[in-house]
């Protein structure tokens, strides 16, 4: 017995009312009336039945981005370009991988299920990074450092006014209270070996009801449950 099968299909290549016998996730066997049973039975009433389709380019994090920030005036690509410069700093992972999921949804209800996907990941200044550092405005953030590896690094942010050297084996500690929400930037400035040019830092500073819905979507991604309220702990006493 098959786990599926489909019948009366037609075929791209013109044969039609065919039936197609699947087993194990594989096409065991097609022709016109098979005299097979299956588990499971899709009657295509003459539908085509064809391969999966293929999209050999799409920008996955900007699919449905249309109206963010605003829509293409002059629907040029100069003004596309330029507005992806305002949206990317605006942009969150959580958003894009949200918006990308919601795209293949769709794609793989129109019979498309392999997609090479372009991905915007840096920008000219090198200074992406995997994950950022978030932390909420007005509030003591005590940052304890150590380093991986054999070598000493530089957790240096101009913006916050801060270089804390960080060294494998040992905790070293500072502190910062950042006023204004932004997207701040920095660099090792650790001079550590291979790569040294390519470590950069990024902290978004957001609202305490940011943060903590932040927490709360972190906390859920790691299934830990139930949520604590990091945000409203008070700063130690001798700050
Ligand atoms: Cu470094």
């Amino acid at each position: 017995m098959l786990d599926l099968i489909i019948r009366g299909a037609n075929l791209a290549d013109g044969r039609q009312n065919i039936d197609i016998g699947i087993e194990g996730g594989k096409i065991m066997t097609v022709g016109p009336a098979l005299s097979v049973s299956a588990a499971k039975e899709i009657d295509a009433k003459g539908r085509l039945v064809t391969p999966p389709f293929v999209d050999a380019h799409f920008h996955m994090d900007a699919t449905l981005s249309l109206g963010l920030p605003r829509l293409n005036q002059s629907g040029t690509l100069l003004e596309g370009i330029a507005l992806w410069g305002e949206l990317k700093p605006l942009l969150t992972q959580e958003a894009i991988a949200e918006r990308a999921l919601a795209y293949c949804d769709w794609a793989v209800a129109k019979g498309l299920l392999a997609i090479r996907s372009h991905v915007d990941v840096c920008d000219p200044r090198l200074l992406a990074v995997d994950e950022e550092m978030v932390i909420p405005k007005g509030t003591t953030i005590r940052l304890i450092g150590t380093a991986v590896g054999n070598s000493m690094h530089g957790w240096t942010v101009p913006g916050f006014g801060i270089k804390k050297t960080v060294i494998p084996g040992r905790l070293n500690e500072g502190w910062i209270n950042v006023k204004e929400e932004g997207f701040y930037f920095g660099q090792c400035s650790q001079i550590c070996g291979d790569n040294h040019s390519f470590m950069p830092i990024a902290v978004r500073v957001v609202s305490k009801d940011v943060f903590d819905k932040w927490v709360e979507q972190k906390k859920k991604a790691a299934g830990l449950l139930p949520a604590t309220d990091f945000a409203s702990v008070t700063a130690p006493a001798n700050r």
